[in-house]
């Protein structure tokens, strides 16, 4: 039977087997409506059930009671594993300068990940309240050089966060992720005032052993974008193909893409091989050449040799 009444909705909330979805009206731009949805059965994309992010056509659109029917999911253009999450355009990867201390290696890992799904990648240091100025400048060119210019945020200076605010405007679906207790839902009630998610201190959610983010949700900002906050999660190695890893670093990234490698060999991994001509003068390099090291060991043993 074909549908006629149908439309293409987006997938901001999950719980049980129900579903909140956003159709936006065309008459209308601003003309959001909510509606509160099953699943005529259950629906796959590539073995993963509908997840938020995801875009579904739904039917039997009531709007009197604001509910309807998902008939089918739409191909993903990205997924994120954990948090399980779809359609990412953006990642904000949050760190902060004190309670918890930043972490290099931690917030390179975070990044690295980021970089992996494909999406725009920028980094936030929060409570700047908690440093000086020397060490917040110190830290805006350090990160600068690793090719991301930080968002720097305290939550003694509003200023700060309605530029965020802007900025996320122009993107569609953003994520906030990083370690526990940096400040992350705290960034999303400072954007969105009247939802008042529950932020806790670092030292109860140690001892307590829990986050307090625990559902996944897309808060709706303006014009169609979306803001996402996620728990707190330790990272996963990356087992990527060794040759796409120099793509994760932007220092590497923008000499590869400007063309300007000449490496002698097509495959140069820029490591020790003879004439090859990537700048490796930069603060990251030792990364990079530790993870390819590694990777080489990781998939050297998973062949059995
Ligand atoms: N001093 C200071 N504390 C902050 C700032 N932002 C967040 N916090 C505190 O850090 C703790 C953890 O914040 P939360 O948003 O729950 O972190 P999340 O685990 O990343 O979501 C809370 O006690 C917040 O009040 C900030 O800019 N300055
Ligand atoms: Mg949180
Ligand atoms: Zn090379």
């Amino acid at each position: 039977m074909a549908l006629i009444n149908t439309k293409k909705a987006l997938v901001t909330k999950k719980f049980n087997n129900f579903f909140y979805v956003d159709i936006f009206d065309n008459n209308n731009e601003q003309g959001r409506l909510r509606f509160l949805c099953k699943s005529r059965k259950n629906l796959y994309f590539k073995n993963q059930l509908i997840v938020v992010g995801d875009e579904v056509i739904i039917s039997e659109i009531n709007l009197a009671a604001r509910t309807a029917i998902i008939e089918n999911l739409i191909e993903r253009k990205n997924y994120l594993v954990r948090p399980a999450i779809a359609n990412i355009t953006d990642i904000f990867v949050v760190t902060s300068f004190q309670e918890p201390e930043l972490d290099l290696s931690q917030v390179n890992m975070f990044l690295l990940y980021s970089e992996y799904l494909k999406v725009n990648v920028s980094l936030i240091i929060t409570k700047c309240d908690l440093v000086s100025k020397e060490e917040r400048d110190f830290f805006y060119k350090k990160f600068s050089s690793w090719g991301y210019k930080p968002w720097l945020l305290s939550v003694v200076e509003e200023k700060g966060f309605k530029d965020f605010l802007c900025e996320l405007k122009m993107r569609r679906c953003s994520i906030l992720i990083g370690p526990s207790g940096v400040g992350k839902t705290t960034i999303l009630n400072q954007i969105i005032p009247n939802i008042n998610r529950s932020t806790s201190d670092v030292s109860k959610k140690i001892k307590r052993g829990k986050n307090t983010t625990r559902n996944i949700e897309l808060f709706y900002l303006e014009k169609g974008s979306y803001l996402v906050d996620t728990p707190g999660f330790n990272m996963q190695a990356i087992y990527s193909d060794v040759k796409q890893i120099a793509y994760l670093f932007p220092e590497l990234a923008s000499q590869l893409k400007e063309g300007r490698r000449n490496c002698k060999f097509r495959d140069c991994l820029h490591i020790t091989e003879p004439g090859c001509q990537i700048n490796r003068d930069f603060e990251r390099y030792k990364f990079y050449k530790e993870l390819i090291v590694n990777l080489k060991i990781h998939h050297s043993r998973n062949q059995g040799d």
